[in-house]
């Protein structure tokens, strides 16, 4: 169902920049389950080039069970810019949530000012995106924009209306990072390296897929999956012994 997601999105990569791959831990790139009756597949590409410092993206095929594009570009430690966040789900035709953000690095008013406001004409073409809708596990505060698109939807609406926001607000951010300003001052450098592993560290943390991974690759795998993939710069919380 989002395999267009995937294939513009990496068309566009391709185009535009000179990207060289980047390892995937071994195990990671792709596994299958069995678990029940559905079969499941998940896999992984990753990427980087000079612009890029990690471009990842996942593919999870259940079937009509579940099926999932989920992607995280992050910038250069030498650009302050956001980094783009895509999470498109489906369980089933009746639960069809689709999220894409431009999500920032800081909160500060400044940053917000000259990052963020500039997405709100392109967030008023898709107003039907933009649901408020509660969130459960992270905090709307941190790390997602006012501008961000999370709506629950349907098939039809993915293909058509969403896709074209999909293709809109990727578009953007590539204007985003040709216009941004490389950084060459090292305390500015070590502000954004800590803000992008703090982003790492929160999602890993609070990320709801980790049930998901479990049920089909278990626990296991799924802990390495977040730790040493999607989250690499996060570091495990300490789980208490038995004394
Ligand atoms: C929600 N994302 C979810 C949910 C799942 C995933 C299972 C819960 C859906 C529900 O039952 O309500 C799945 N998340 C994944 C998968 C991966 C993952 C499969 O990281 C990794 C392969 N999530 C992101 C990114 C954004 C994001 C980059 O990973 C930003 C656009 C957003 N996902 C996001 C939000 C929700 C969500 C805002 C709703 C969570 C909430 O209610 O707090």
């Amino acid at each position: 169902m989002y395999r267009p997601f995937l294939e513009h999105l990496e068309k566009e990569l391709f185009s535009k920049f000179d990207l060289r791959s980047r390892p995937i831990p071994a195990g990671l790139e792709a596994n299958v389950s069995n678990r029940g009756k559905n079969q499941a597949t998940i896999q992984s590409w990753c990427y980087e080039c000079t612009e890029l410092r990690k471009i990842r993206y996942t593919y999870i095929d259940a079937g009509a069970a579940a099926q999932v594009f989920n992607s995280v570009i992050y910038p250069s430690y030498h650009y302050d810019i956001p980094l783009l966040g895509i999470d498109l789900l489906s369980f089933g035709k009746n639960k069809i949530i689709v999220v894409l953000d431009i999500q920032p690095l800081f909160q500060e008013e400044s940053y917000l000012n000259k990052y963020i406001e500039p997405m709100r004409s392109l967030r008023e073409k898709y107003n039907d995106f933009a649901q408020n809708l509660e969130m459960k596990f992270y905090d709307a505060n941190q790390y997602f924009s006012k501008y961000l698109l999370f709506a629950k939807t349907d098939v039809e609406t993915v293909q058509t209306t969403f896709f074209r926001a999909y293709q809109d607000y990727i578009r953007f951010y590539w204007q985003m990072l040709e216009q941004a300003e490389i950084i060459e001052t090292e305390a500015e450098i070590q502000k954004i390296v800590k803000a992008q592993k703090d982003y790492d560290q929160y999602s890993a943390e609070r990320d709801p897929a980790s049930g998901l991974f479990s049920s089909y690759f278990g626990h296991e795998w799924s802990e390495k999956f977040l730790y040493e993939f999607l989250f690499e710069d996060a570091v495990p919380l300490a789980v208490p012994t038995t004394a």
